[in-house]
């Protein structure tokens, strides 16, 4: 969580700070922080989607040796998609990244779900479709054994906005 590749109560203190509303939390910071609950809301096999208090405590919880392998989910798979959200004009392409927490996969099937369509390679590169009628999102779908994670894609017939400007 603070990148040093283990669990430890400063990471819980970052996922209170952001529960908290104190800290902004990153696309990473949510795939990785969010342990709670255990099992999973919906198809996920752990977390929310959110981090909340529950998740700060369970992770302070589990750095202290108060919670076992098995409580925590520490053995699941747990799969993001990076970037998130990305906006595509036609033909454009993206690559997208896995954020994997657990055992290295065998194979990663890469799928893009949503009638508006387009193409993702076994790499990971998303090519947008030739033709956009109208703004339409589509969903690319990352499936790791029993685990997946997803990422929308906004495709926009004027295609991405322009990048703001520096702030000097
Ligand atoms: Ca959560």
């Amino acid at each position: 969580m603070t990148g040093d590749g283990r669990v430890a109560v400063d990471d819980a203190v970052k996922v209170l700070r952001i529960a908290l509303g104190l800290m902004t939390p990153s696309s990473t910071d949510v795939i990785i922080g969010d342990v709670q609950p255990y099992p999973g809301t919906g198809d996920r096999r752990i977390g929310d989607g959110v981090l909340t208090i529950a998740d700060a405590l369970a992770i302070l919880r589990y750095s202290l040796g108060l919670m076992t392998d098995d409580q925590f989910g520490a053995n699941e798979v747990v799969v993001g998609v990076l970037p998130g959200r990305t906006v595509l004009g036609p033909n454009q392409q993206q690559q997208f990244n896995l954020l994997l927490i657990g055992p290295a996969p065998d194979s990663v099937q890469w799928s893009v779900v949503g009638s508006a369509g387009g193409f993702i390679n076994e790499s990971g590169v998303y090519t947008a479709p030739s033709n956009i009628p109208s703004v339409s999102n589509v969903t690319v779908q990352a499936d790791v054994g029993p685990a997946s994670g997803t990422a929308l894609v906004v495709l926009d017939p004027e295609g991405p906005p322009p990048p703001p400007p520096g702030l000097g």
